[in-house]
């Protein structure tokens, strides 16, 4: 795979990585001496790294580059934006054309109910937002006992210290004595792992009501809102059974809860909707967004607000003491309009609805009949497969897990293709400009990356020859 030219001393590189930088999520010692891949360049859906290989982009960057790499319209938008006017902020009574205009498009694009936004740099800090937004709301409505937030085990809402305590990864939560208090977690949707003898739909409305029983041993009057992502996607592209998101919404009606869709991954097209609650037919208070909202092109992130979360703060007198220097960076909204332009113009929301995204479900859920398979999932263009040692048996995980997801991800980049590996399931959610025959090659590659792997693990006797 190796290309002509290699314009880049990919060893020096290495060594000047190593020496000097961090990774965020990454055992750092065991990377600096295995030498990190460096990617120089990305078009469309491919990636080129400092050899001159290319890989197609199976994740999107980080589940987020909606438009493909390398548009010529955003990064002119940005450089006029920037030679206009680079930085100005937007605290003490000022604001700016770009930020309007941003604020506006996304009272456009989003359900009825939401007219208003909170910029953030990123869809930690909109977690953060939410997180004091929905306890001031209740202090505003006259019931500061509101107090408590409900998130889900395995769910994933950023790296801050209230996106970690509103996630449920437990491997966060022990590095810094996290969650901070008043975060509760219930058991997530995930029938294929955690659904036992239950149908899919049976379990859909057990996980649903975990948040009921937590709500009342709490007490409603004590619970300020629920927070979760439409289809958790660092958890593992967790597609919750038909019947979750229904019962869930009854629940937090019933009891005046807020009700937080983190649509951070969802949002923007990834499920063929505009937003993630829309595919599911609920409708939120909150909204935070991020990644797709510029595709990665420069950091912008936000919560969108609904009426009814707004009146507690445009209705009343009083300060909402939160912000960050970046709210409504004018660069960053130009990139969010020009890829907001560039989804409308190219409709690439139904694309992924009727074209692009029935076309790669068919043939990514037909990998569900590898051996080495136990479920093909996908909505939109967001999927999973479980890779399983015993065909056909739920109930069995490999030991060691991650071992195998690991090994298959280092497989599939050998093969020029970039998925992520959650435990023992390999993920993707590639950009939504994605052709038939990307799709087609896309598909063929993790074929052949299932086939290794599968046959590397009979050679070890991590499976039944
Ligand atoms: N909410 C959700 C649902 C996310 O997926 C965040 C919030 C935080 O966004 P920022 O912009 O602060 O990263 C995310 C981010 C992975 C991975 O390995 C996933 C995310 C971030 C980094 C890695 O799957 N999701």
């Amino acid at each position: 795979m190796t290309g002509a030219s290699n314009l880049y001393p990919t060893r020096e590189l290495q060594a000047r990585d190593a020496a000097h930088h961090i990774h965020p999520f990454t055992d750092t010692k065991s990377l600096n001496a295995e030498g990190s891949r460096i990617i120089t360049g990305a078009k469309g859906v491919w990636l080129t790294d400092s050899d001159g290989n290319r890989y197609l982009d199976g994740m999107a960057g980080l589940w987020c580059c909606q438009v493909g790499h390398g548009r010529d319209e955003i990064a002119d938008a940005v450089s006029q934006q920037m030679r206009e006017l680079d930085y100005y902020n937007t605290f003490f009574k000022t604001s700016h054309p770009p930020v309007i205009a941003l604020s506006e498009k996304l009272a456009e694009l989003s359900p009825p109910q939401f007219n208003r936004v909170f910029f953030t740099s990123s869809g930690s800090e909109a977690n953060d937002t939410v997180f004091r937004m929905v306890r001031t709301y209740w202090d505003r409505m006259g019931k500061p006992d509101r107090k408590i937030i409900i998130g889900r085990w395995n769910g994933y809402h950023g790296s801050t210290l209230a996106g970690t305590s509103l996630g449920g990864m437990k491997g966060m939560h022990e590095q810094g004595d996290l969650p901070v208090p008043g975060v509760r977690h219930i058991a997530q949707p995930y029938w294929f792992g955690e659904g036992g003898d239950m149908s899919p739909d049976e379990f859909g409305i057990w996980a649903a009501r975990e948040l009921e029983r937590e709500i009342d041993a709490a007490g409603a009057d004590k619970v300020a809102a629920f927070i979760a992502e439409p289809i958790q996607g660092a958890g593992g592209v967790i597609i919750p059974p038909d019947t979750y998101w229904p019962e869930v919404a009854r629940i937090c009606k019933e009891r005046d809860i807020l009700l937080v869709a983190d649509e951070v991954i969802c949002g923007f097209g990834r499920l063929g909707t505009w937003f993630g609650s829309q595919y599911y037919g609920f409708e939120p208070d909150l909204m935070p967004i991020a990644k797709g909202l510029s595709s990665g092109y420069l950091p912008i992130g936000g919560v969108l607000v609904s009426d009814r979360v707004g009146a507690a703060f445009v209705d009343k007198d009083g300060d909402f003491n939160h912000g960050y220097t970046y709210s409504g960076h004018p660069a960053c909204c130009a990139a969010a309009l020009a890829n907001l332009e560039i989804m409308q113009r190219e409709k690439l929301v139904e694309r992924v609805a009727d074209d692009i995204g029935p076309y790669l479900q068919a043939r990514w859920k037909a990998l569900g009949d590898h051996p080495l398979v136990g479920e093909a999932r996908m909505v939109g263009l967001v999927g999973a497969l479980e890779l399983v040692p015993v065909k056909g048996d739920r109930s069995r995980t490999f030991e060691n897990v991650g071992t195998v997801g690991n090994l298959c991800r280092d497989l599939s980049f050998d093969n020029g293709l970039v998925m992520r590996a959650v435990r023992d399931s390999m993920i993707i959610s590639p950009p939504l400009v994605l052709t038939h025959e990307e799709a087609d090659e896309l598909v063929a590659r993790a074929h052949k990356t299932l086939d290794q792997t599968y046959a590397a693990l009979k050679r070890d006797g991590r499976i039944a020859a």
